[in-house]
């Protein structure tokens, strides 16, 4: 059966590839699973048939038959479970690659988030002066601590896996900050993620819905 995922109608970002959706379809690509796409307004996410796919009425979802997913961590374990590619093959391999999704989204994408809300959401508060360097300087540590472990690796185990997918999904939306540029281990290992037809592919595909004229 072909999997149904949700997106944004028109990405708040148009087209930059940063609402979550794009990770998931990347996790699809780089698996050879075709899939479909629903795209879902800013209203329609809050009404009763997209609230009982998401208990938060957000995107993106996962559909496949009779089972539905949330959280884009979990639907990408999903994939990557299904199929080769993602996941080394060996227990500990596996294992590890776990710790690394859970790391992108429970470690190093709070303190990602936490800045874009302090620049672009509350960029205006009389307050916001002050804290923006504070946030700054706690996502520079943990970009610092990510950079130090990759080394001159290519990827964060040694071969490309969900964790780096997520990992990479996670720190492009830093990247308008400027704070990316910063280091260039990391820089160089976006560049390398945002290289692989797989990535290119899923890009493509939502730049063309954020970018089509509109109905
Ligand atoms: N933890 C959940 C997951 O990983 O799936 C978070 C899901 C989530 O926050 N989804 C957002 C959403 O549905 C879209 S991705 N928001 C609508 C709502 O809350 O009503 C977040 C996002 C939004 C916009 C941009 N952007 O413009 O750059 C980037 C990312």
């Amino acid at each position: 059966m072909t999997p149904t995922i949700t997106a944004f109608d028109r990405a708040p970002d148009g087209g930059k590839g940063l609402a979550r959706d794009t990770r998931v379809r990347w996790a699809l690509e780089e698996v050879g699973q075709p899939y479909d796409v629903r795209l879902v307004t800013m209203t329609a996410m809050k009404e009763p048939a997209h609230m009982a796919l998401h208990p938060f009425g957000k995107i993106p979802t996962y559909e496949d038959g009779d089972l539905v997913l949330f959280e884009s961590g979990s639907i990408i374990l999903h994939i990557a479970e299904q199929h080769p590619g993602l996941l080394p093959a060996d227990p500990s391999g596996r294992a590890r690659a776990i710790s690394w999704m859970f790391a992108a989204v429970s470690t190093v994408e709070p303190p990602i988030l936490e800045l874009v809300i302090v620049r672009i959401i509350e960029g205006q508060k009389p307050w916001a002066a002050e804290r923006v360097p504070l946030v700054y300087d706690r996502v520079r540590a943990v970009l610092r601590q990510l950079a130090d472990w990759l080394g001159d690796k290519d990827w964060l185990e040694g071969t490309f896996s969900a964790g780096d997918l997520m990992m990479v999904h996670v720190i492009q939306r830093a990247k308008p900050s400027g704070l990316i540029a910063e280091f260039p281990t990391l820089a160089a290992y976006v560049a390398r993620a945002e290289a692989r037809p797989a990535f290119q592919r899923a890009f493509a595909d939502q730049l063309a819905v954020n970018t089509r004229p509109a109905a």
